[in-house]
């Protein structure tokens, strides 16, 4: 069992990300976001479950959706914020925006538009974790519908045959934009794939952080002791819609209410409750301090210039070695 002290880390992070993509969502109403935003609001204990047992030099790779991984894995949110209002201080110079943040220092081997193609990447990290013989891990977070191109079959099944550190982990929201999963799939458990590469596929319920971290614990262990990569879905659902101001008018207004019921920071809450690792009163004081953090990484970003127009070619090309930039 996590110690009371990494439960709340990751009670604090679950919030972070929450009110993060409140922020997210508000400043974009407010036309102060360039490009489009996908939020991850509802999906929190999938990015803190599993990051929880990574080191900071382990890797991930991200999606479309990926404020919250950039988050779980110790992301500045200032620099987080900065970049998604394309700001030249955030950490991509203001120039990737939403879908592009990446921090090396952190292993964070950056987000993509491009659906699927984390996959490949974090096989990549893993092939080089076992070329240069370290005991790091990569980590790949991926949608549902990212698990339908062929990036995935080629991707999962190269990182099995060579037993590479890597946990594949799909989030499972139900929907790859407005497209239910039964509408494209004809199995119900993304991890039933696992077999067709002969590694472990696991199902855990990606609304339970705890549940998520113990999951991720075992299929981390596996990896570091060299013996292979896991499939890790993990159920959840967003909050919003896809994208931007997308109502999600495909999804059942019951199916809607039931996953609500289902919010992983209630229930997360409710148990550190119960269980007496945390009293209603430090609830109102950690929901402070984040909301404060939040506040203050905004302004941060508000009061950032905007990269020159010169510098857009800037960092596009890696410089040759003995170059200037
Ligand atoms: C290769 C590619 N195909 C299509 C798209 C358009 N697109 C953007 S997000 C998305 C849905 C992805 O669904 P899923 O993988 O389940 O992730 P989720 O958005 O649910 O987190 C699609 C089809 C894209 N960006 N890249
Ligand atoms: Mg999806």
């Amino acid at each position: 069992m996590p110690d009371s002290s990494k439960l709340l880390d990751m009670y604090r992070q679950m919030l972070t990300i929450r009110f993060f993509e409140e922020k997210v969502f508000e400043l974009y109403g407010q036309n102060l976001v360039p490009g489009t935003i996908h939020l991850y609001a509802g999906e929190e204990a999938v990015a803190v479950g599993v990051c929880a047992n990574l080191r900071k030099d382990d890797y991930i790779t991200s999606t479309h959706r990926g404020h919250g991984h950039c988050i779980a894995k110790g992301a500045r949110l200032d620099k987080t914020m900065a970049e998604i209002l394309g700001r030249k201080t955030g950490y991509c110079k203001g120039k990737g925006g939403s879908m592009h943040i990446a921090d090396f220092s952190i292993g964070m081997l950056g987000a993509t538009a491009v659906v699927g193609a984390g996959i490949p990447i974090a096989t990549g990290a893993g092939l080089s974790i076992k070329l240069r013989g370290t005991d790091q891990i990569a980590v790949c977070f991926f949608g549902d519908g990212a698990s339908n191109q062929g990036t995935f079959h080629e991707g999962i099944n190269l990182a099995a045959v060579w037993h590479l550190p890597v946990v594949f982990v799909c989030e499972n929201n139900l929907y790859a934009m407005g497209t239910r999963q039964t509408r494209v799939m004809l199995i119900d458990n993304i991890a039933d794939r696992a077999v067709g590469y002969g590694i472990p596929g696991v199902v855990v319920d990606g609304n339970d952080v705890w549940a998520v971290f113990e999951a991720a614990r075992v299929a981390v262990e596996r990896a570091r002791r060299g013996e292979g990569p896991t499939l890790l879905e993990c159920k959840t659902y967003r909050l919003k819609g896809h994208s931007r101001f997308d109502p999600a008018a495909y999804r059942p207004k019951d199916e809607v209410s039931e996953w609500l019921k289902k919010d992983a920071i209630a229930r997360f809450q409710a148990r550190l409750l119960e269980m007496d690792i945390i009293s209603e009163v430090e609830i109102l004081r950690i929901v402070e301090r984040v909301r404060e953090n939040v506040e203050e990484a905004t302004k941060f970003a508000l009061e950032s210039p905007f990269p020159e127009p010169a510098e857009a070619l800037e960092d596009v090309y890696a410089a040759e070695e003995g170059t200037a930039k």
